[in-house]
């Protein structure tokens, strides 16, 4: 792909990043990820359909709760918010490009900053999915999925959906239309919900049940918009335990399965599993893709790390190779991400302020991904994992085990059986499975 470049080459010097190998000194290409090579019967960017995230990337400049954020980023400069905003467009899609990648994820005010007025938002915003429209055209850069941003304005302090004023709800209504008009017209695959204020900050003065009740409504009219409108793809909800609430309804996958399962809406969502948000939770990332794999709802990923000793959600771009060939190994062996892909939900460090910074944090995430398939691959091919996993499960596969599954034992059946049974000790194996991993990281 050739790089898509606006008026202005933002990331003079760098060009198309590509496949090196791993005996490649230039930190500008790939050691791993070679998009075409196919890895247990799919090439790798099928696997993976990696994205880039608007917000990280391009919008955020690094700022805290300490100070104002020292990254100066040039497309960030115009006065004129629709100039600057197409500004940043241009900047994505040469981005974008020169990764060889084809995927970006917005939130509506990422791809324009939000004006006064509801009417003017909805102005600005059209005229940047028209911009969009017309520098998509052509080229093979694609949005895995949209979202309305529903928890950075103080409108939405006591949540957006689970508000106790309706007239907040109301308008938390009107951005997710926008959004979804946005996501459509710009040919979104996707769509996600990530509930950052649907939750509480106290109990005392929450009506839990009804809130519940509200999001559910919210969620199924928001699908039937979409429908309506011609959008097959999949909504996906990406569970977060906690922050910027307290507490978040959307907790963790197992919860937000059966909160999708309650209300019926299962059959049109899945789940964006993020990495961050699983630790949060006190889980590992792949606890989480296990349980979402469960229930077939597996449907995307945000890919990033949290920090060992710092309990936040810190949105680090992934380099840990262990982690991550366990967590692929549940992706893998679980069928992959259904209609989803790989957003890189993560920013570069405050103090990364190069822009080269941002190209060495995709690389390096997307090296890792492809590094990391490739283990999961030996592992696979090896059998000796899958043959000790099953191994400790021999029991059910004939005579009253396989009974049992099959429903056809009952309760005194078992108790007639535990007298004349004797239980031999099986062991877990743990290490033994840990070191064959390590045998092959
Ligand atoms: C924040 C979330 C957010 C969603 C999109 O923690 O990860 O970035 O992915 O709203
Ligand atoms: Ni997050
Ligand atoms: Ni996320």
């Amino acid at each position: 792909m050739k790089p898509i470049i606006g008026n202005t080459e933002y990331f003079k010097g760098i060009g198309s990043v590509r496949f090196e190998g791993k005996e490649s000194d230039n930190p500008l290409a790939y050691k791993y990820y070679d998009p075409k090579r196919i890895v247990l019967g799919r090439t790798m960017h099928e696997h993976f359909k990696f994205a880039v995230a608007y917000w990280h990337t391009f919008c955020n400049t690094g700022g805290d709760p300490f100070g104002v954020g020292p990254k100066n980023y040039p497309w960030n400069t115009a006065a004129d918010p629709l100039q600057a905003a197409k500004d940043k467009m241009d900047a994505a899609f040469e981005f974008i490009s020169k990764l060889g990648l084809e995927y970006f994820c917005f939130h509506d005010y990422d791809l324009v900053d939000e004006a006064e007025t509801l009417a003017a938002s909805e102005k600005r915003l059209q005229t940047i999915v028209d911009y969009g429209k017309v520098k998509k055209a052509g080229t093979s850069i694609k949005v895995l999925w949209g979202t309305a941003n529903l928890f950075g304005h103080p409108r939405y302090m006591n949540g957006a959906a689970t508000n106790p004023d309706f007239n907040v709800v109301a308008h938390a209504g009107a951005q997710v239309k926008n959004a979804l008009d946005a996501t459509i017209a710009l040919g979104g695959e996707n769509y996600v919900f990530w509930g950052g204020r649907e939750g509480y900050m106290s109990l005392l003065n929450t009506d839990m049940k009804k809130e519940l009740d509200h999001m559910a409504q919210f969620l199924h009219i928001a699908r039937d918009y979409a429908r309506s409108q011609g959008f097959k793809g999949t909504f996906f909800i990406e569970p977060k335990p906690m922050e910027p609430s307290k507490h978040q309804y959307d907790f963790d996958a197992a919860t937000v399965i059966g909160f999708l399962q309650k209300y019926g809406l299962d059959k049109d969502f899945k789940l964006n599993i993020e990495v961050n948000h699983a630790t949060l939770a006190s889980h590992t990332f792949q606890h989480e893709l296990q349980v979402a794999v469960n229930d077939d709802m597996l449907g995307s990923i945000d890919a990033n790390r949290g920090d060992y000793q710092n309990g936040w959600d810190t949105d680090q771009f992934p380099n840990n190779l262990y982690e991550i060939v366990e967590a692929l190994l549940v992706l893998v062996r679980g069928g992959g991400l259904k209609g989803g892909g790989v957003n890189f939900d993560a920013k570069t460090r405050r103090n990364s302020t190069d822009l080269e910074d941002i190209f060495y944090a995709h690389i390096g995430a997307i090296d890792l991904f492809a590094k990391g398939l490739l283990i999961v691959e030996e592992i696979i091919n090896d059998g000796m994992y899958e043959e000790l996993l099953s191994g400790r499960y021999a029991s059910f596969t004939t005579g009253n085990g396989a009974k049992f599954e099959k429903g056809e034992l009952g309760l005194t059946t078992l108790h007639d059986l535990a007298h004349q049974n004797v239980i031999t000790q099986l062991s877990g194996k743990q290490e033994r499975i840990e070191n064959l991993l390590n045998r092959f990281v």
